[in-house]
Formats: C-alpha cells, sequence, structure tokens
C-alpha cells in the first residue's frame, strides 16, 4: 500500500515537471505578443520584462521549468497578461 501511494506520488511529480515544459514557451510566447501590442509601461518596466523574457527562456532550457514559469509571471503580471 505504501509503496503505491510512493509510485503515484513520483508519477504526479514527474507529471508536473512536464507540464511546465510546457508552460514556458506558452508563457513566454504571451509575452511576445503582449509586446508586439506596444504595452503603455515605462521604459524600466519594459527592460525588466525583456529581461525577465530572456532569464525565463534560459531557466526553461536550462530545465528549470519552475523558476521558468516564475521569472515569466512577473513579466506577465507587469504586462497584465495571464
Ligand atoms: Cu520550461
Amino acid at each position: 500500500m505504501k509503496i503505491s501511494i510512493i509510485t503515484v506520488a513520483a508519477a504526479v511529480l514527474i507529471a508536473s515537471g512536464s507540464v511546465f515544459a510546457f508552460h514556458c514557451p506558452a508563457d513566454m510566447k504571451k509575452i511576445d505578443d503582449a509586446l508586439a501590442k506596444n504595452p503603455k509601461l515605462t521604459d524600466a518596466q519594459l527592460a525588466e520584462v525583456k529581461k525577465q523574457r530572456a532569464d525565463g527562456e534560459a531557466l526553461h532550457k536550462a530545465g528549470k521549468h519552475q523558476e521558468s514559469v516564475d521569472t515569466l509571471g512577473k513579466a506577465m503580471k507587469t504586462l497584465n497578461v495571464q
């Protein structure tokens, strides 16, 4: 019984990891789309969003999907997209 719970927990962890693997490119696209629409941001905000977008992509490529989603999430919040 205990073993099956651990197996299920491991499967959920693996599955959530792969969800993030797809999540990052989707978030990057949302940011790119929002940036293409000339968002009303200050130069400082725009620079920050672009940096977070680049950092998010680098983290994604490094396999750090949770950190990537978190970083991209900050940019999305500034851009007011979900
Ligand atoms: Cu990712």
